[in-house]
């Protein structure tokens, strides 16, 4: 069990808080200023991994190295940019890290067209209507996550990235789903080598919400595209992080049968639960079943049912209690989010007759 944490200066939730929640393991993290496409700092790797493990924690994984454009686009620079990811992988495993997240969304990473929805209880949520997102000029989206962002900047939302976005656009225009399913073909075929040698498994976020946006390709959507991820560079390194309110934004995403479809190839999970409003419409809730649309005990059993391993985490929080923190990932409720998942599988443990 892990919670994310951006690092001391980014992140208001501290790593003496998070020790305190009953259950943790570690936490997931990454080097939060630094732009996709720049090489990670050895130094500033091993200096994190201390101050983690100085707190009494350890890193279950980083979260994210991000992806630069040109090699999602094919770019003729794109082998310059695999060098540095590589040299990154290098980096960290030789800091004993082994557990890699990362994406494939053009443009934008996750889209929502509300990081404040407020629920009938008081509490804030993401929430997503495609409606509105038709309206917008998606040169304006920057605009429109920042300004609702309390000041914090948000992961996948550099102001530096999103200050070339007509450019981005352009770039991107010549490019669809099998382009990009050839791009990240290329790039992971790349990098494995340097997986096998420090044995880095390379998790992919599926996209969210899971359809194209802004006219933009989406590959990480579904359960056939999954599976044709992990066949087209068949090496058991090679492989996905299970997101429940990603996959979830679908509702014909049957989350347990994915998670079974995919079993030895699950690295990491962010389980966390969403709420249906109608098509294309819907916000986050609380991780309790009973709060959205998604069955938490069907997906808990079903990455136990396959022998999951790997670090798992609550994901996005409801903003509650008038904690002050970057949108999404507050202490409060992904505390109770991660209590809640710890005594399901406690429960599904025990009923099995695992001794936990
Ligand atoms: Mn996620």
């Amino acid at each position: 069990m892990t919670l994310r944490w951006f690092g001391t200066g980014v992140d208001p939730v501290t790593l003496d808080k998070i020790r305190q929640v009953p259950g943790i393991d570690g936490v997931i993290t990454t080097l939060y200023n630094v732009p996709a496409g720049v090489k990670w700092d050895k130094d500033a790797v091993l200096a994190i991994k201390k101050e983690i493990e100085d707190a009494g924690l350890s890193i279950a994984g980083i979260e994210s190295v991000n992806i630069h454009d040109s090699i999602k686009i094919g770019a003729e620079d794109r082998d310059f940019y695999i060098g540095n990811y590589i040299e990154t992988l290098k980096v960290l495993g030789e800091a004993g890290i082994n557990l890699v997240c990362y994406n494939f969304m053009p443009v934008f990473d996750w889209t929502r067209t509300d990081l404040a929805k407020v629920r009938p209880d008081g509490a804030t949520v993401f929430s997503y209507n495609q409606k509105l997102i038709d309206e917008i000029n998606p040169e304006k989206m920057f605009d429109v996550i920042t300004k609702n962002a309390d000041g914090f900047h948000l992961p996948g939302w550099e102001p530096q990235r999103m200050a070339g976005i007509k450019e981005l656009f352009k770039m991107y225009s010549a490019i669809d789903e099998q382009i990009l399913f050839a791009n990240l073909e290329y790039f992971l075929k790349a990098i494995m080598p340097v997986c096998e040698q420090y044995q880095i498994k390379m998790a992919i976020h599926p996209d969210d919400p899971a359809w194209s946006v802004f006219g933009l390709p989406r590959i990480m959507t579904c359960k056939e595209n999954l599976l044709r991820l992990i066949r087209m560079v068949d090496n058991p390194l090679n492989g996905v992080t299970l997101c429940s309110g990603s996959l979830g934004t679908n509702p014909d995403n049957d989350i347990a049968d994915i998670i079974h479809s995919l079993k030895g190839r699950i690295h990491f999970a962010h389980v966390r639960n969403i709420k249906h409003n109608a098509p294309g419409d819907f916000e986050e809730s609380a991780h309790l079943s009973a709060d959205g649309s998604l069955d938490m005990y069907s997906i808990m059993k079903a990455l136990f049912d396959i022998d999951f391993e790997g670090p798992l985490r609550p994901d996005h929080g409801r903003n509650i209690w008038g904690e002050v923190c970057m949108p999404g990932y507050g202490l409060y409720d992904r505390a109770i989010g991660l209590s809640y998942l710890t005594g399901l599988l406690e429960a599904i443990k025990k009923n099995k007759g695992v001794k936990c």
